[in-house]
């Protein structure tokens, strides 16, 4: 059973710690044009009032860091993604999670940052593992790496944890500290592949005992295609944590979702004296009341 490590990201104004020991870090998803028209269309049009307003409602609503990914097919995307992280640099102080595929921009993402980010995302494929390693070094970052390599997504935990043994390995040999990787088991729909849960919960036991790292996770993904997702979405959410995911990536708007992560940290012992689960019930009792009057 490895020890649990503690991942340090950063703001320019604030420092927070990743870890099992702690509260349960949401990392808020919504700053992605992926599947979101509406921001899509924004970002093509050079608006970025959708991603200020975004920013600072996912923090209102628990969001201790934010996702930001700036990938519009066709556009420019180191120029675009700086834009829009210096769109959330400036409206909020949270740590930030900065998602692209292109090594470019993240080093253009990575100059502008203020703070240590967590790069989302590296994986097992040598390309991915010779291109981002070197710039998460070179900023001193923190990195997601995925659990797939260069024959896809393995079907079995034990082949996913192979991959975050290799990830690992490859980035403490540049010199990344094992504590600066966190690992995504990834979690697939299970709209697709009713196992798909199954194998990310068992991948996130697996990980954790072998090389006690944090754990994310895009944990809506897992209800792609279903009705209801966001009973789906709560209930896994909530298993993944006992299981060990540290950091999930999900809508902290859903109300579901974040009442689950609060309830898995209380159920954990992570709460002292329920203070923090207590403090949200008063503010979903105020909102109602606001909402009503
Ligand atoms: N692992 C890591 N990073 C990731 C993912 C992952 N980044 C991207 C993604 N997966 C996580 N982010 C999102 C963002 C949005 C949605 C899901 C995952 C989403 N969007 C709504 C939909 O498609 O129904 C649109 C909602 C809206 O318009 O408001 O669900 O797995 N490391």
């Amino acid at each position: 059973m490895a020890k649990n490590l503690t991942t340090v990201v950063s703001s320019a104004t604030r420092t927070l710690e990743i870890s099992r020991d702690k509260l349960t870090v949401i990392i808020g998803e919504r700053i992605n044009p992926t599947g979101r028209k509406k921001m899509l269309a924004a970002l093509q049009a050079g608006d970025f009032k959708v991603v200020r307003t975004d920013a600072l409602t996912q923090v209102a609503a628990g969001a201790a860091m934010l996702d930001v990914n700036a990938g519009v097919p066709g556009a420019d995307e180191p120029a675009l993604l700086k834009q829009v992280l210096q769109t959330v640099m400036d409206v909020t102080d949270v740590p930030l999670c900065i998602d692209t595929a292109d090594p470019q921009a993240l080093a253009a993402a990575l100059g502008l940052y203020k703070g240590k980010a967590l790069v989302n995302s590296c994986n097992g494929e040598e390309r991915s593992l010779s291109a981002v390693l070197p710039v998460v070094k070179e900023y001193g970052a923190a990195v997601i790496g995925l659990c797939m390599d260069d024959d896809g997504i393995p079907e079995t935990p034990e082949k996913r944890l192979a991959v975050a043994g290799k990830i690992i390995e490859r980035a403490g040999k540049m010199g990344i500290p094992v504590e600066d990787i966190v690992i995504d088991p990834l979690a697939l729909t299970m709209g697709a592949d009713s196992h798909a849960g199954r194998v990310a919960l068992q991948t996130i036991e697996l990980v954790v005992k072998e090389f006690g790292v944090n754990i994310t996770m895009g944990a809506s993904n897992i209800s792609f295609g279903m009705p209801d997702r966001a009973y789906i979405n709560s209930a896994f959410i909530a298993m993944a944590i006992y299981a060990g995911m540290t950091c999930p990536i999900t809508n902290p708007l859903v109300t579901e979702v974040v009442t689950a992560v609060l309830a898995a940290d209380l159920s954990l012992g992570r709460d002292d004296y329920g203070m923090r689960w207590i403090k949200a019930y008063r503010k979903r009792q105020k909102a109602l009341k606001e909402a009503a009057s």
